[in-house]
């Protein structure tokens, strides 16, 4: 019982250890959606996307695909922008 709670402590630390990393290591996220389509798909690739940030986590690509179908539209884009903090 008490090793469980450990663990779980453990995994509740290194999951913020992981949310104040991802904080810190963002980068400004200011690219015009054509600069990120580079094949002009009218959608951006997570292989577009990291050819552009190189160091960004999947996660942030994740957060900013809304409906999760693997790649971000325009609005998408355009959404997850407005939430970045300034
Ligand atoms: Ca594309
Ligand atoms: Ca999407």
């Amino acid at each position: 019982m008490r090793a469980s709670a450990g663990w779980l402590r453990w995994g509740r630390g290194a999951l913020a250890a992981l949310g104040l990393w991802g904080c810190f290591a963002q980068p400004v996220y200011r690219e015009a959606f054509g600069e990120l389509d580079q094949d002009a798909s009218g959608g951006v690739e997570w292989s577009e996307f990291r050819r552009r940030f190189p160091d960004a986590a999947p996660k942030v690509f994740m957060e900013a695909d809304a409906d999760k179908d693997g790649t971000l539209k325009p609005e998408e884009w355009k959404l997850f922008q407005e939430l970045q903090p300034r």
